[in-house]
């Protein structure tokens, strides 16, 4: 993500022509250019601000501390094929009356079994989430934490207690100095934390859509309509929440793109996990991607995203329409953290032929 924006920039893979603009989908003689911003390593007074207030945290020497939680993490000999499967075994058996529900959509951390009600502690791109599976029926509440906050792989028995989530972690940020290929790393700023919060501001879903307001506010979706785009389509439910999907030409150029990253994969039915990314392009903003659900801004709305999530919501750069001059032939850049290149499309027949092509790696 570091280096996406540069290499948006500096690559330039075909020769500047004069393009039409149309609804801000094509590449036109004047670019504008989005400057990286530098990384900021964030203090403690920013990172326990951040630290949502009905989250309460309190220090105690007996829990486990980052550090350690990570050299045990080091030690699984993960390299040795036996102990890795062996590893495995164990934790699809730990966390299966979870995944029965919530299939792969989630690394699950934690699980309590009661007699009616199975809970879970678990992680996706989003962060952390607190899982309950009540009569069978299964909930998924986005915690809110702040990303500073890292929870432990161990937790005690019972995390849940009457109305209380107590969880072990400590408060983190990503270290000052990282780059690709290695990723962000993070420190640890306050250590051995026990943190504490009332179920009920964890589960309020004002509009009862099965996405919790903490997670509506966000992602940006409105956490007092269960259709945010007026389409007819809950939000939970919906393949593209935040745009009501289009059938048009360049629309479906979008969609087909997005969709030859998930070729192997359907994760249309995962409803806690999004590919995002961020457009002004009217037709890219109306996708309906089959394999995969999306969250696509404007630009404008950087500024209304939590910046330290960015990084895990946002992998890819997609950028606007390049026509060629024989009039059927269109190409797209795309960044990533791995890597970039263009799409090539051709459009015969009323159809897309597409193929993605990577020019470089990091
Ligand atoms: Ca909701
Ligand atoms: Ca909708």
């Amino acid at each position: 993500m570091k280096l996406l924006y540069l290499f948006s920039i500096i690559i330039t893979l075909f020769s500047c022509k004069e393009y039409i603009t149309e609804k801000n989908c094509f590449k036109g003689q004047k670019e504008k250019n989005t400057r990286h911003r530098e990384f900021e390593v964030d203090n403690l007074e920013k990172i326990i601000k951040a630290n949502p207030n009905y989250i309460k945290f309190t220090m105690d020497q007996n829990i486990i501390s980052f550090e350690e939680n990570n050299a045990e993490e080091r030690n699984s000999a993960l390299y040795d094929e036996t102990e890795w499967k062996k590893r495995l075994e164990e934790y699809n058996n730990q966390f299966a009356a979870l995944s029965n529900y919530f299939n792969d959509q989630f690394l699950y951390i934690a699980i309590q079994k009661e007699r009616n009600t199975i809970f879970g502690v678990a992680q996706n791109q989003f962060g952390y989430w607190f899982l309950e599976i009540k009569n069978n029926i299964p909930a998924a509440y986005y915690l809110g934490l702040s990303n500073y906050t890292f929870i432990n792989k161990k937790q005690r028995k019972n995390f849940v207690n009457e109305d209380k989530l107590m969880l072990y972690g400590s408060f983190v940020r990503i270290k000052g100095s990282w780059g690709y290929p290695f990723g962000p790393q993070m420190e640890v700023v306050k250590d051995r934390l026990n943190f504490e919060c009332n179920l009920d501001s964890i589960r309020k879903d004002s509009d009862k859509d099965h996405f919790n307001d903490l997670f509506e506010k966000l992602v940006l979706l409105d956490p007092n309509s269960s259709d945010t785009d007026n389409d007819g389509i809950s939000d939970f439910k919906d393949i593209n929440p935040l745009n009501k999907a289009e059938n048009s030409k360049f629309t479906n150029l979008y969609s087909q793109l997005i969709d030859i990253d998930y070729k192997n994969y359907d994760f249309s039915k995962n409803n806690y996990s999004f590919a995002g990314y961020f457009s002004d392009c009217d037709y890219f903003q109306k996708v309906g991607p089959s394999k995969v659900k999306v969250l696509i801004y404007p630009e404008n709305e950087r500024v209304n995203l939590k910046s330290d999530y960015k990084l895990n919501m946002f992998q890819e750069y997609v950028g606007k329409i390049k026509k060629d001059t024989d009039g059927k032939t269109f190409y797209i850049n795309f960044g990533s953290g791995a890597g970039g290149g263009y799409y090539k499309a051709i459009y015969e027949n009323g159809k897309w032929a597409l193929t993605k092509n990577s020019t470089y790696n990091i």
